[in-house]
């Protein structure tokens, strides 16, 4: 730890990060590969927290990009052999997000530098369960203390810390490196941080320029306050008043289960997205039962018909047949392929009930055509016609008008794709880098082996990721 602070990889002063605020602490744990005794030092340190702790696993894999040197040394002086997940999520479509041999029900030690809320490990665990990984245990060399443990905890992940910011705080007074003044004003501001829940990013320094990608962001509350339609306003109400961009896609086949879902998840969720054409057992009781759990958990419904015909055929599908849309789903979405007359058939009911429409501008699936100027004119069609469209369903903001929302899907934790074209990104990626509003989550919280759970990792992350956004805090990744 000591050598550390004589590398400059913990640091101590007074340093303005991105959004203003005065930090007496920075760590950079990149600079020690500039130093190979100390990455010798810090592999053996993170070796000897798995030998104390007694973790047994097959392989390692290192959180990219700081660990990965890390790992790479433990693997070679240790002889354990070593993973390497990929983090570019984007362009990679069905590829292979875990590089290296191995097999089914393998266990995999995970290995960090440092851990703050713990999202940056759970992507990685994520990408390993995927391709049918066990991962137990991570070893960190520096806990936060920020909540990263109890997230990971619930995720069935053991965290093991070569040390704690309390105990480094404890070396380096002892030390006399820094004094007890400094000691107690570290301590102070990461409480306060805690409190206003900083980013679990690193902070960037370049000479105090604002960050290029950040802009003063409106809150879900303002933007409440802005907006006249009323889906969007109640909305944007339920995001701020329940913490919550997550919108929870629940797609199976049974009625029954479906319900029971609705009413397990509920609590964390702004919003559940049906397809109720899947469901075998459809029934009018079932629609009550929606719309009562609906009511208890305060979220909104959003049935994804994606209306694609003309304006006539349109309204008919929206207010009549078997499932009477109109009726109980508050959103629903709609291709512009047919021009402005699939907004003027839906909105003809739509208007009156007080409901809300999503232009489908941009999709997750690979190949998707609705770029370029399909998606500018989508944004034409949604300003043209804002009495009954509330948003886009997109891959990332589409306009700076603060009344209309974004919502994505193509979101899980460390998944990459499917192999019928789906794409996904992390719930920050979405949030923090493609500005959307809404995170929609399928499988990502269907599949889980706790979907309780896994519904209040994604809720945390996706809203994490916008404190971070709306207190115009800076989180430059590496
Ligand atoms: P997943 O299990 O998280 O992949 O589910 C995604 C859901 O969002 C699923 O119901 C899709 O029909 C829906 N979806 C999508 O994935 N991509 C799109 O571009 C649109 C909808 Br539009």
């Amino acid at each position: 730890m000591l050598k550390l602070h004589e590398h400059d990889a913990v640091k101590f002063g007074s340093f303005t990060l991105k959004s203003g605020i005065e930090s007496p602490i920075y760590f950079d744990l990149r600079v020690i590969v500039s130093f190979p005794d100390l990455m010798r030092e810090v592999s053996a340190q993170l070796w000897q927290a798995t030998q104390r702790a007694g973790i047994s696993f097959d392989v390692m894999c290192g959180v990219p990009y700081t660990a990965l040197p890390i790992a790479t040394c433990i693997s070679v002086k240790e002889n354990v052999p070593m993973l390497i997940r990929r983090k570019e999520a984007k362009d990679y479509g069905t590829k292979k997000m875990i590089e290296g041999n191995f097999a089914k029900g393998d266990t995999c030690l995970i290995v960090e530098d440092v851990v703050t809320s713990g999202t940056s490990v759970l992507e990685t665990v994520q990408s390993l369960t995927n391709v049918g990984m066990v991962v137990k245990d991570a070893v960190v060399l520096l806990d936060r203390e920020q909540g990263g443990r109890q997230n990971l905890e619930v995720k069935g992940i053991n965290l093991h810390s070569v040390c704690g910011i309390s105990e480094l705080l404890d070396i380096l007074c002892g030390a006399g490196r820094i004094d007890s003044e400094t000691a107690a004003k570290v301590r102070q501001f990461l409480a306060s941080a805690n409190e206003v829940k900083v980013p679990q990013s690193k902070p960037c320094e370049d000479g105090g320029q604002p960050c290029k990608k950040q802009k003063k962001m409106l809150t879900y509350q303002q933007r409440a306050a802005l907006c006249t339609h009323p889906v969007a306003k109640r909305l944007f109400t339920i995001m701020h008043e329940k913490r919550s961009n997550l919108a929870f896609s629940v797609d199976v086949t049974s009625a029954t289960q479906l319900l029971q879902f609705a009413d397990d998840i509920g609590p964390y969720i702004c919003l559940l997205k049906t397809h109720v054409d899947i469901l075998e057992d459809f029934s009018q009781d079932f629609v009550t039962r929606l719309q009562a759990t609906a009511k208890k958990h305060n979220f909104l419904i959003f049935e994804d018909r994606k209306f694609a015909d003309i304006g006539q055929t349109v309204l008919k599908q929206y207010i009549s047949g078997l499932y009477r849309i109109c009726d109980w789903a508050h959103i629903v979405n709609a291709h512009i392929v047919p021009g402005p007359g699939v907004i003027h058939g839906l909105s003809k009911v739509g208007v009156p009930k007080e409901r809300g429409c999503l232009l489908i501008g941009q999709m997750s699936s690979q190949g998707s055509l609705a770029t370029g100027e399909y998606t500018t004119a989508a944004v034409k069609m949604a300003e043209e016609n804002s009495n009954f469209v509330m948003g886009f369903i997109c891959q990332g903001s589409l306009t700076d008008d603060p009344r209309f929302i974004h919502m994505a899907p193509g979101v899980q934790l460390g998944g990459s794709g499917d192999q019928l074209g789906q794409q996904y990104n992390s719930p920050a990626q979405m949030v923090t880098e493609k500005r959307v509003d809404v995170i929609i989550v399928g499988r990502g919280i269907l599949n889980a082996e706790d979907p309780v759970a896994t519904a209040k990792l994604y809720q945390h992350a996706g809203f994490e990721a916008y404190e971070n956004l709306s207190n115009n805090l800076c989180f430059c990744t590496i």
